[in-house]
């Protein structure tokens, strides 16, 4: 059987012989050595690294990636804790379509925020899923809540992974529009919508990422977990949106 030991520049194995340094559009090995099919390696790559040397231009395009995902990686936080404590400018509230107090998280703001959070709430009307609504925080030290209602998982035939990257870039186009620059997600519709975490994780890190990338208004999100479990469920999502800052460099490209 063939073996395949990795990209010269990532060195992560990919099965699919893409190459890791260039998620969330990787190209093919063959292309990023524009020499070697790394898929199907020649009989003197066996257990060794095969190194070459890089032409200049793909060099100097991983560098800008890796620069471009750093700065990305520099405004994300996960933070283990309860995120109605959080003093910042926004907090995103896991609701429910009719935006009044439910169980988990979405209990829990409008208890710490007070009666004029339902009041605000109930003349917003309806909010469909994967849409966002604002409002004022009240008894909160952060000065808003974004309201986002995140899909019911129903074992995701029903569009649920769309509906939660659309919560995420509504959320974040809404809190652009009110000039918010530091916010923090919970893990929305893993309670009682039952979104598995490590698919929800995953959009989450992507969406946000995806959208910094666009975005120089926002200067900090910061993904609130509530349990042990999910912190380190969002660490292992991290480092996947962001391979480029959690694989090492190879300090030569030649041996
Ligand atoms: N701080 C941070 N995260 C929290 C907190 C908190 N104080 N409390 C809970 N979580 P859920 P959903 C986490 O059920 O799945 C409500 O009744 C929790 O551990 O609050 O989107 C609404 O009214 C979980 O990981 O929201 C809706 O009817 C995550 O927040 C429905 O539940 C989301 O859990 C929404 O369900």
């Amino acid at each position: 059987m063939n073996e395949y030991r990795g990209c010269n520049w990532c060195q992560h194995y990919r099965p699919d012989g893409t190459c890791l340094a260039f998620h969330p559009n990787p190209i093919p090995l063959s292309i990023v050595s524009g020499k070697l099919k790394h898929t199907e390696p020649l009989p003197k790559q066996k257990n060794q690294i095969v190194y070459e040397s890089a032409p200049t231009h793909i060099v100097y395009r991983l560098d800008f990636f890796r620069e471009q995902e750093r700065q990305v990686l520099e405004k994300i936080e996960i933070v283990e804790g309860d995120i109605t404590k959080l003093d910042i400018d926004a907090i995103v509230n896991a609701a429910n379509e009719s935006l009044i107090a439910g169980g988990g998280i979405s209990g829990a703001i409008h208890r710490a925020a007070g009666l004029g959070l339902e009041e605000e709430c109930l003349k917003l009307g309806i909010c469909h899923e994967g849409s966002a609504k604002i409002t004022r925080a009240y008894n909160l030290p952060a000065q808003w809540v974004i309201h986002t209602v995140g899909p019911v998982w129903e074992g995701g035939k029903y569009n649920e992974e769309q509906i939660l990257r659309n919560c995420y870039s509504n959320s974040l186009k809404l809190a652009i529009s009110y000039g918010i620059k530091t916010m923090a997600f919970p893990a929305i519709s893993t309670g009682m919508y039952e979104f598995p975490l490590d698919k929800a994780t995953d959009i989450a890190l992507n969406e946000v990422k995806l959208f910094l990338e666009q975005d120089n208004v926002i200067e900090k999100v910061i993904f609130v977990c509530f349990e042990r479990q999910a912190y380190d469920v969002y660490q292992e999502s991290l480092k996947q949106a962001f391979p480029l800052s959690y694989i090492a460099k190879p300090t030569s490209l030649m041996p």
